[in-house]
Formats: structure tokens, C-alpha cells, sequence
């Protein structure tokens, strides 16, 4: 029997995250590109492994007790990684506990504000001033926050290396060179910190074969209305959860 781990994921943050650990941590994996602008998400098979359609998702042959286990939400995926190698979230004490506040820091804060940001800048039709202003004012601030905390240290949660420098690398890369944004001298130094690392670098670069040019470097031109309704109109909600009676 294979003790590889199956990943289900794309070339986004989320799917980055989770790339970068099993880099870092030298586990064997087989990636499997989900197509969540096509609809692959969707599909019975996929909600089996996750109902709330959505990538990253592992399934670890050799898992707790030594039977397979399927896991999704990157965070957990991270935090099970550690906790299956004993790698990258310090043994006990405050570290551990700071990690996993990095950690969902970056779950709760910088996915959601970062994702709605880019939703409202890039993905809708049309443009919302009061949504973009208040997604960007929340992406300023948590940048300064980050900022100040690395002011005196070189990780996350301190003098270890953790999940959660791993859970943030990829939401915030882009922010450092932008110059519309204040420069964050600090979490400069920790982007590159981390992309000095070979196997960041792996995990960055990870199906990068599936990032479609036509959208991403063509100022979004290629983002159509069947893309959009996958992840935001009818064919994202045809499933109804709670159906009236
Ligand atoms: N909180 C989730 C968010 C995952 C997520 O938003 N995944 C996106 C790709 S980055 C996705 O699969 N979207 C498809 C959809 O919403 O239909 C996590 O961290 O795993």
C-alpha cells in the first residue's frame, strides 16, 4: 500500500499553503488539480471528499491510528501536518499556542479580508467604492500589524519556524512590492526569509502549469460569466442546502 498523501488543490494561496509543508516537511505527495473554474468542485466526487466545495483537501492513507483519513480546510491540513511529523509547530508551551494564533490569524483575518479584496477588485462585474475601500483599508491594517510583530522577530511565533509563516507566505508575497500599498519593511524581510528557503520555493512553484495567463495576467479579460458562476452565481448555489418546505 502507497503512503503517499493525495492532494486536491490549484495554484491559489490556499493550495500554496499546503504545498509548502509537504515540502518543508519531505512527505511524499501526488498533487491533483482541481478546475474550480470549470466546475470540478462540483462534481459528486469531490463534494464526497469536502461538501463545502472547496480545495485544499488531503487524503493521508496512513492517518490517525494508522487508517486513511480525508481533511480539508488549510489550516487543519497544516496543523495535522505538523502534528503527524512533529515538525514546525514548537513541542509545547506559549510558541505553540502564538503559532496556532499566527495560524488562525491568517485563516480568520488575512484569507477572508485579502479573498474579499480581490473578489471586489478583480472578480466582480460591477464596482462597489464602499466593499473595495473597506476590504483594502482591513488588507492595510493587518499588513501593519504583521509588520509591527516582525519588528523584533524573525518568524511568526518567534525563533521557530512554523505553520503559520507557512499559512501566510503566499496571501501576502504579492503585497510587498505593490506600491499602492505602505511599505512594510518588515514583512519584507520576512517574504524574503521565506522564499530563500528551497523548499518554499517547491511549494510556490507547484502546479504553477495550471495558473490560466488568459485571467490572471490578462487583467482578468478571460474571467467570464460561466467562471463566475461557478464560484459566485447559480452553479455555485444550485445546491440547496436548506430547501424551503
Ligand atoms: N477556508 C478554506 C478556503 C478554501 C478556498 O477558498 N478554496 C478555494 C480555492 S483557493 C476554492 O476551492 N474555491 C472554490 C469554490 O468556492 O467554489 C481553506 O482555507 O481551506
Amino acid at each position: 500500500m502507497t503512503s503517499s498523501i493525495t492532494l486536491y488543490t490549484g495554484p491559489t494561496p490556499n493550495g500554496r499553503k499546503v504545498t509548502i509543508a509537504l515540502e518543508e516537511m519531505g512527505l511524499d505527495y501526488e498533487a491533483r488539480y482541481v478546475d474550480i473554474l470549470e466546475g470540478d468542485q462540483h462534481s459528486p466526487e469531490f463534494l464526497a471528499l469536502n461538501p463545502n466545495n472547496k480545495f485544499p483537501v488531503i487524503i493521508d492513507p496512513d492517518g490517525p491510528d494508522g487508517s486513511p483519513m480525508t481533511l480539508w480546510e488549510s489550516g487543519a491540513i497544516l496543523w495535522y501536518l505538523a502534528e503527524k511529523t512533529g515538525q514546525f509547530l514548537p513541542a509545547s508551551g506559549a510558541a505553540r499556542h502564538h503559532a496556532n494564533q499566527w495560524l488562525m490569524f491568517q485563516m480568520a483575518g488575512i484569507g477572508p479580508m485579502f479573498g474579499q479584496l480581490a473578489h471586489f477588485v478583480f472578480y466582480a462585474k460591477e464596482k462597489h467604492p464602499y466593499a473595495i475601500e473597506r476590504y483594502s483599508n482591513e488588507m492595510t491594517r493587518l499588513l501593519a500589524v504583521m509588520d509591527s510583530h516582525l519588528e523584533e522577530r524573525t518568524w511568526f511565533a518567534g525563533e521557530s519556524y512554523s505553520i503559520a509563516d507557512m499559512a501566510m507566505l503566499p496571501w501576502v508575497e504579492g503585497t510587498v512590492d505593490n506600491p499602492q500599498l505602505p511599505s512594510r519593511p518588515n514583512v519584507k524581510k520576512w517574504v524574503d526569509r521565506m522564499k530563500a528557503r528551497p523548499a518554499v520555493q517547491r511549494g510556490l512553484d507547484a502546479l504553477r502549469d495550471k495558473v490560466r495567463p488568459e485571467i490572471v495576467e490578462g487583467g482578468m479579460k478571460g474571467f467570464d460569466d460561466e467562471h463566475r458562476s461557478q464560484l459566485f452565481g447559480p452553479a455555485q448555489h444550485a445546491r440547496n442546502i436548506t430547501k424551503p418546505q
